[in-house]
């Protein structure tokens, strides 16, 4: 009976280890460090030979029954791993924060390049992969999503959207605004456009603020990257 199952356990354990390796193995995924440990076998669709460019192929490839989870895209370079919110569409996840988030968002340019947190809860995905995303002649969407304490949703989009290479600082280019929540990214109100801004970190300030946005606080947190104007 012990014999038996202490055998049952090592099988068990060789099974999962093989897994782990092949599945790790199989594919080099750059931005490995939003994943938790483990977090290779909770990906949807590692086992393809080629990874669609985003969430949105993926939806379509599925007729719409791919369901919300974490799945390896490939938008230029290299294979990210990337949370697909499939139940609103198809919408690959650029950030995702909660209030009171334990992931800290005051970070430096190489955090908000590469990405940080984990994609299984609160994170950013990198400003050079959504570059990498969104660097095509096929229009982007950006859909921004807020949900209040009360569960009360509220969006906006904005069509197209691009961010541009690091060279130019990773610059926000949106166009046409529509939704229901206030546009906070496109109206001009008194220095607060966030629109073809490049991105600002608490070291490296391309806002147009004599102090460096990312560094101010407000209720004493700091702001954390951002494409700052003056601020806001
Ligand atoms: C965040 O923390 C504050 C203060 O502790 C609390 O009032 C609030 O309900 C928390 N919010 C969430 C979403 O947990
Ligand atoms: C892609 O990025 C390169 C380098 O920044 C730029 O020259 C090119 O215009 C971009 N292409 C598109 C379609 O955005
Ligand atoms: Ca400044």
């Amino acid at each position: 009976m012990n014999l038996k199952s202490s055998v049952g356990f090592i099988l068990l354990l060789l099974f999962k280890c093989a897994v782990w390796t092949s599945a790790e193995e199989a594919m080099v995924l750059a931005n490995a460090h939003l994943l938790p440990p483990g977090g290779y076998q909770r990906l949807s669709n590692n086992n393809e030979k080629e990874y669609a460019r985003d969430c949105y192929e993926i939806f379509q490839h599925s007729e719409g029954s791919a369901k919300d989870g974490l799945y390896v895209i490939h938008p230029m370079k290299d294979p990210i791993v990337a949370y697909c919110n499939m139940q609103d569409g198809g919408w690959t996840v650029i950030q995702h924060i909660t209030a009171n988030s334990t992931v800290d968002f005051d970070r430096i340019w190489l955090d908000y390049k590469y990405g940080f947190g984990s994609v299984h809860d609160n994170y950013w995905l990198g400003n050079e992969y959504v570059y990498q995303l969104t660097n095509t002649s096929r229009p982007y969407t950006l859909r921004v999503k807020l949900v209040d304490l009360n569960a009360e949703i509220k969006w906006g989009e904005y069509e197209p959207f691009k961010i541009e290479d690091e060279e130019s600082q990773y610059r926000i280019r949106l166009g046409l605004y529509k939704g229901n929540a206030a546009d906070a990214l496109t109206q001009d109100t008194e220095a607060y456009l966030h629109d073809n801004q490049k991105f600002t970190t608490k070291d490296r300030d391309n806002d147009n603020y004599f102090q460096n946005c990312a560094k101010l606080e407000y209720n004493g947190i700091p702001g954390g990257g951002w494409w700052y104007d003056s601020c806001a």
